[in-house]
This record gives structure tokens, sequence and C-alpha cells, in this order.
């Protein structure tokens, strides 16, 4: 075949344009593309949930690619086994109850399943602000490209309408952090020093809706807490993200 570069760029320019506004008003939207919120759009997308992911970055995955300092290994305990398997991660058990899996290989099938799922994908998109009107909700957000941000250029954003926030953004618990700064009453009290067994033993009575219509799941939940990190043992992150698709779900009474 003969291709021509301008089919090409009209391609992709009307079909991403079509997934941006088809999206401009969703059910669900998780904010951040690590496993907590890779699991929670991968199973809401799977309940027929209208889902869309936002990720800051270029490359979806957040802090499981790297590992341990940069061993791209991850260690998931018993208790989030049945995960590894729902989704294909290959892993075998290093001793009783604790199982080692490939960090690029679990980046790759969470996404996957997200993407079967029919989760839509904005990489390179920061959220910057959110939108709380008369009833108290978190009802948007308001997003941007993340190189307009990392230029620091004065570009005013766009806002796509959800009727449930995931705050998936890891340690910063960046979204909490808006509203908080904003006057809203919720208090981040910030993550506390390293304690992988209190850390993963609480995440999921952390995960929770947080302010109206705003759920914290993954490293924001235990931010919001104050509660301890973990370090790479990531089967806390897979149950919160779950946790956080069943809220969600429930809160959508899907
Ligand atoms: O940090 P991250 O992987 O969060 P997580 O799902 O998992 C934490 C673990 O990776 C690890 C750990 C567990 O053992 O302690 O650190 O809780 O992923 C968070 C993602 O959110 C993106 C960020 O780029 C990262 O990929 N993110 C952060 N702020 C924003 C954002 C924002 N304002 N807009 C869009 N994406």
């Amino acid at each position: 075949m003969t291709l021509n570069e301008v089919t090409i760029s009209r391609a992709i320019l009307e079909e991403q344009h079509r997934a941006l506004i088809d999206h401009l008003e969703v059910e669900a939207a998780v904010i951040g593309g690590g496993p907590s919120g890779l699991t929670c759009a991968a199973l809401l997308g799977e309940r027929g949930i209208r889902c869309a992911l936002i990720e800051k970055k270029l490359s979806i995955g957040g802090g499981m690619w790297g590992g341990g300092m940069m061993f791209p290994r991850i260690v998931v305990q018993e208790e989030a086994k049945r995960l590894l398997d729902r989704f294909e991660v290959t892993f075998h058990e290093f001793e009783e109850g604790y199982y080692v899996a490939k960090s690029v290989e679990a980046v790759a099938k969470l996404t996957a399943a997200a993407c079967d799922a029919g989760v839509e994908f904005f990489n390179l998109v920061t959220v910057e602000d959110v939108m709380v009107r008369g009833d108290g909700r978190v009802g948007g957000l308001v997003i941007n490209w993340t190189p307009v941000e990392m230029a620091g250029l004065h570009v005013d954003p766009l806002t796509i309408a959800c009727t449930c926030t995931v705050d998936a953004t890891g340690h910063d618990a960046m979204i909490a952090r808006m509203i908080e700064r904003k006057g809203g009453n919720l208090k981040v009290k910030g993550e506390s020093f390293m304690w992988a067994e209190r850390a993963e033993s609480r995440i999921l009575e952390h995960t929770k809706e947080v302010y109206p219509g705003l759920f914290v799941t993954g490293m924001a939940a235990n931010a919001v807490a104050g509660e301890c990190r973990m370090g790479p043992i990531f089967g806390g992150m897979l149950l919160s993200g779950e946790r956080a698709a069943d809220l969600v779900a429930k809160a959508l009474a899907r």
C-alpha cells in the first residue's frame, strides 16, 4: 500500500479527539495509573462502568516498574495472590505466603486488563484541580497537558465531569491535598514511616470515600490517613484498588 502521512495524522487526531469528547462525562475517573489505580480501573471497566484513567506521566505503571530499588521484582502476600491469578500475572512462591512477580509483567497485565475492560487512558494529562459546586461534591476534574505544567505556561485548562473520582495518585495524595488546600473539610495527614505489616493490614480500612464523590486508594489512602508506607510489597495496592472499585460501583448503584 502507499502510505499518506496526512492520513496517519488525521487518524490520530480524529480518534483521540473522539475519545476525549466521549469521556467529557464519565461515571468514574481514576487519577493515577499506578498499581492501585490500574486495578481499580480494570475492575470498574469489567463491571461495565464508564471509566477514564488519567495519568500525568508518559507511561502508565506508577511506582511498580521499579520494583524494589530498581530490581524489577515485586512481592505479593497470600491475601492478594488471587488478584495475581485474576490478572494472569506469573509468580512463584519464594517462602510460604510470599509470592514474587516481575514488575514489568505486572504493569503490562494490569494495563492490558484495563484496556480489555474498556477503560480509556489519558496519559500525559495532569489533574490540576477539581470541580466542587453547590452540592459540595467533587463533580469533575480540571485537566491540562502535563508539558504545559512542566513548562510553566499560562494555559487555561479543560474540564471533565465525573460522578465518582478516585484519587490513586500515590504517596502525595494529590487530589485529596487539592481539596484540603482549597478549604474543603478534609485533612491529609501524610504518610508515616515504613512499616510493611501495619501499612498493608490497615490499607483497606483507609480505602474509602473521604470527601463527597472522592474515593482514595493505594498509597493515597494511607497518606490521607497518616498511615505507614510499605515499600515494594504490592498486595495492599491491588486489594485497595479492588476495594475502591467495589465502593465506587456501590455508589453508582452498579
Ligand atoms: O505512585 P503510584 O504507583 O501509586 P499507588 O498505586 O502505588 C504505590 C506503589 O507504586 C509504591 C508503594 C506500594 O508498595 O509504596 O510506591 O498508590 O502511582 C501514582 C500515579 O499517579 C500519577 C503519577 O504520575 C503516578 O503514575 N499522578 C500523580 N499526580 C497526578 C497523577 C495528577 N495530578 N494527575 C494525573 N496523574
